[in-house]
């Protein structure tokens, strides 16, 4: 009996069908790895407990030194653990760069390698990937390699066990329980992790307590790393910029103060030595109250470098955080390209900036940000984030990958037409420059680990694309449809249906035409666009929405704030001119007139009713095919997941009904 409550994840190993079980069977009868390491190890036990469900015959699993040719066999091993005659075999170019793999078949057997051991473990995964999802495994010739070198799973878990923008449930980490008791599911974590590419993981909350770098929480993370580098993930920690001040007892945390040097330089020392494969210090500074360089008249590359030097001699990196905000501009959307741009070339090599993917706060649309295209000698690392912080959280069906699909293949026009997003993070041909995406992670001690049986397509989504930023959201969903849900075409057809249509169906009863950050206050789960609570002004959904009698919507342009101009040319005019901004976009560019006719002949007051109205259907149609999985699945997955249709159903209305009755009020003239 398969378990139902979604601990598997995408990694239940359900067999596709019996004649392609069959198939596969008479295909691979022996299986011989490589012995060697804790990740070849790893590999070999994930095979053997996927074929014992994905296979219907028995098979030979032989671990050895070297790997040769042998007959109707899978063959996994690094290249340099191939014996000659197996590497003569090999067809010419088909070796992958740095962590990629190689799935070829030669001759009726197949062959797994890569030129490192991490490459071995993705190709693994992605074969028992074609298992799964029923795909021929017959003249296989498959070379791929990761489009950006980091690809970080950002924990927001604080210390004591709570999570922050968490929806479920506590943090994985038992802090309390660690280092002398590992929980099962950090190795569970790790193999998902691994089997969509991810290499590291931040732990701990970019909202820091210093203490996560005392002597006692150093030990406790070094045992977490003990069990993921089994898996290629390398752990990362959040710092706060003051700890040599807050924990280390000196007057300062000046980054130019040799006292303060000194002490990173002994507590990275501390921390190499039991953690010998540290991936390096995630740093949010002078930004919502973290402390930062600001404080002691230093700026971001002052504070960051400082670190990176500290780093550089044991590989390590600093990812600084770009989501700063605060004084001295007039309009938040532009403060971290104002900031940032001037630095851009005096970061040091091992310094990536992490921006976040929009200029404000992963609203459920918003424009790329600036910095993407921006900053040329510098490292960039964009952030998303797979927590539904402002979509419906744990309770809305939302799948993200149409939305960072939208953002990857944006045209900055950096270096001219075609410099998309993501082949500016992907840079594969610029070795020099470190690449990568970390996504807010939306994983918790529920048994289902984020939230609703749904939740986790997002974690899904987020490795795969950053793995390969060309898989199309159709792909995608499929893959994780059929590895989570299994091959019953009825249930897929539901499944992909929710997935395909979700995001737009929260755009548009949420945030149409680009409206943004008119949730409520602080929790940022519903709408209240009247809101005016909080201690500052860009908190308040008024400063973003701008609703007045002449119209809706926050002036951008050149007539306004002039953020546009942050963009490279053709993209700034396109922006600029309300007649050519992308109507998605509208609303965050441009205060536009009530009675001002959109491409579709409305007016933006009548359009404005016309999409709520349209998301609240799409948010019933959601449910309604979800409906259409009652007889084909078990009672406990179909209510779990009905349940949270209703809601977000119930919700889609009171998002139409209070932002209808607010807007139209301005655009009658009422107010
Ligand atoms: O907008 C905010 C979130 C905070 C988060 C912050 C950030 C970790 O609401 O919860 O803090 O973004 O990204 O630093």
């Amino acid at each position: 009996m398969k378990r139902t409550d979604g601990y598997e994840l995408w990694l239940s190993y359900s067999p596709y069908s019996e004649s392609m079980t069959k198939k596969y069977s008479a295909i691979i009868k022996n299986v011989y790895t490589a012995l060697g390491s804790e990740i070849l190890d790893a590999v070999s036990d994930e095979i053997e407990l996927a074929f014992s469900s994905l296979l219907d015959t028995n098979f030979l699993l032989e671990r050895n030194e070297t790997v040769r040719f042998n007959n109707s066999s899978l063959l996994i091993a690094p290249y340099d653990h191939l014996d000659d005659d197996l590497c003569a075999r090999l067809p010419p170019n088909k070796l992958p760069d740095g962590d990629g793999y190689s799935i070829l078949s030669i001759q009726d057997s197949i062959l797994i390698t890569g030129l490192t051991e991490k490459g071995v473990l993705y190709g693994s995964f992605y074969f028992l990937r074609l298992l799964q999802t029923g795909k021929s495994i017959e003249n296989l010739s498959i070379v791929s390699s990761p489009a950006v070198k980091w690809r970080i799973l950002n924990h927001w878990d604080n210390l004591d066990g709570s999570v922050e923008r968490g929806y479920a449930g506590k943090s994985l980490w038992k802090w309390k329980e660690l280092p002398k008791l590992i929980d099962p599911r950090y190795k569970d974590y790790a193999r998902a992790c691994a089997s969509i590419g991810i290499n590291g993981a931040v732990l701990n909350n970019v909202n820091t307590q210093v203490y996560i770098l005392s002597q006692e929480y150093i030990e406790k993370a070094a045992a977490i790393a003990s069990i993921f580098r089994h898996f290629g993930i390398r752990i990362f920690l959040s710092v706060n910029f003051s700890s040599p001040a807050l924990l280390g007892g000196l007057g300062t945390a000046d980054p130019c103060d040799k006292n303060v040097i000194q002490w990173w330089k002994e507590k990275t020392a501390e921390i190499y030595s039991v953690i010998p494969d540290f991936g390096g210090f995630l740093v949010k500074a002078d930004s919502e109250g973290q402390p930062g360089p600001y404080i002691y008249g230093r700026d971001h590359a002052d504070g960051s470098n400082m670190l990176g030097r500290v780093l550089e001699p044991y590989g390590g990196i600093v990812i600084w955080r770009a989501f700063v905000y605060g004084q001295g501009e007039t309009d938040r959307a532009k403060k971290a390209y104002s900031d940032f741009k001037p630095l851009d070339g005096k970061f040091l090599s091992n310094v990536c900036v992490q921006v976040k993917n929009g200029p404000i706060d992963f609203q459920p649309r918003e424009p790329i940000h600036p910095l993407f295209g921006g900053m040329d000698k510098t490292n960039i690392f964009m952030e998303l984030q797979i927590t539904q912080e402002y979509l419906g959280q744990g309770n809305h069906l939302v799948f993200l990958a149409p939305m960072w699909k939208e953002i990857l293949d944006f045209d900055t026009f950096a270096n001219g037409k075609g410099s998309t997003v993501g082949s500016f993070l992907a840079a594969k041909a610029d070795v020099k420059r470190i690449t990568g995406i970390s996504g807010v992670s939306n994983i918790g001690s529920d048994k289902n680990w984020c939230a609703s049986l749904f939740h986790p397509a997002n974690w899904y989504a987020f490795g795969r694309l950053c793995w390969d930023n060309t898989l199309s959201v159709e792909e995608i969903a499929d893959e994780w449809a059929v590895c989570t849900w299994g091959a019953n075409q009825k249930v897929l057809e539901a499944v992909k249906y929710i997935l395909m249509n979700s995001w737009q169906a929260c755009l548009d009863y949420m945030t149409p035409l680009c409206l943004h950050h008119i949730m409520r206050y602080n929790h940022h789960y519903g709408p209240d666009p009247a809101c005016d609570e909080g201690s500052r002004e860009d908190w308040k959904p008024k400063y973003y929405h701008r609703a007045d009698s002449a119209g809706l919507g926050f002036d951008r342009t050149r007539n306004g704030t002039d953020a546009v101009d942050q963009y490279h040319k053709p993209v700034a005019d396109m922006f600029d001119d309300i007649k050519t901004c992308p109507e998605k976009y509208l609303l965050w560019f441009h205060h536009v007139p009530w009675d001002y006719k959109l491409s579709s002949g409305r007016s933006l007051k009548e359009e404005l009713s016309y999409v709520y109205e349209k998301g609240v259907k799409e948010a019933e149609d959601l449910r309604n095919k979800w409906l259409e999985t009652k007889p084909e699945l078990d009672k406990k997955r179909f209510e779990s997941v009905l349940d949270k249709l209703n809601i977000q159903y119930e919700d889609a209305k009171e998002w139409r009904d209070v932002c209808l009755s607010y807007f139209l009020k301005f655009a009658e003239g009422e107010k």
